[in-house]
């Protein structure tokens, strides 16, 4: 599958970049979006993205396919999983799309899906924290780190962007050769830690507590009150 690198100094937003110009895209490549600097950058829910000038990765991986958000999401962690423990930094997954190293936020991810001409587009967005020092690390409302902070020494970014879409690509072939069970298994894996797991749970609409008792195929958390009734959550933030 060939991959079509796309790098703008200063955007909005990468994946909203991706989507004004999913028309424009061929449908048999993937196309690897890049920004020096992100204006609005976004999480879920239009949450903030930090995203100062030349620090970081802000991707966007953005093809057509009929594979479902949450399959690539669970394939982006698990690659961006791979990817750091590579350069020597073991992170864990939380559902749904956090990496964290010892309980701080080094990646998200905000996996999204439009119709162009009958087919679905998606836009596949990374925000990987690379050299960002303690202050500027400082300035984001929740715990986070960095590769920087990490290992103590700088990274390329050119380079850890090469080296993580080649890797994405790769997985992402695989994973299409048995239907993405190897990635369901392994996700399972990676996410087992949760389980039995006390936590509290904020969606749009409510707070709820209880324990993860299982993540489903369709990539929702199964959550057990204390009164033993089961929730079924579709998007939320986990406190732990
Ligand atoms: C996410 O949302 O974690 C998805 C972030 C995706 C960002 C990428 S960058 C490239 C592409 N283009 C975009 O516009 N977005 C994608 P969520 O789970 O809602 O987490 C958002 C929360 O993470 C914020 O409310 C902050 O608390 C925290 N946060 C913001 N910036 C951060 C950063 N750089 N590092 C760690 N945490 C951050």
């Amino acid at each position: 599958m060939n991959i079509r690198y796309y790098h703008i100094t200063k955007v909005t937003s990468t994946n909203t970049w991706a989507k004004e110009h999913a028309h424009e895209f061929a449908h048999d490549e993937i196309a690897a979006i890049t920004a020096d600097e992100q204006t609005h950058g976004r999480g879920r829910y239009a949450r903030v993205w930090h995203s100062p000038a030349g620090k970081n990765l802000y991707l966007t991986l953005a093809f057509y396919s009929n594979i479902k958000p949450f399959a690539l999401c669970q394939l982006a962690s698990l690659t961006l999983e791979e990817f750091l423990q590579i350069h020597g930094i073991t992170a864990k997954i939380k559902w749904p799309n956090d990496l964290l190293v010892n309980g701080k936020k080094i990646v998200g991810v905000l996996t999204e899906r439009q119709e162009v001409n009958g087919m679905a587009f998606i836009v596949l967005g990374i925000g990987l924290n690379v050299n960002m020092n303690g202050e500027e690390i400082a300035e984001i409302p929740q715990a986070a780190t960095s590769m920087f902070l990490e290992k103590n020494h700088t990274f390329s970014l050119d380079a850890v962007k090469q080296f993580y879409v080649r890797l994405f690509v790769k997985r992402l072939l695989e994973a299409q050769e048995n239907n993405f069970a190897d990635v369901w298994s392994h996700w399972q894996k990676s996410l087992n830690w949760m389980l039995e797991h006390p936590v509290c749970i904020q969606t749009h609409a409510k707070r709820l507590e209880g324990k993860v008792i299982a993540l489903d195929k369709e990539g929702n958390l199964l959550l057990q009150g204390p009164d033993g009734h089961t929730h079924t959550i579709q998007s939320a933030d986990v406190n732990l």
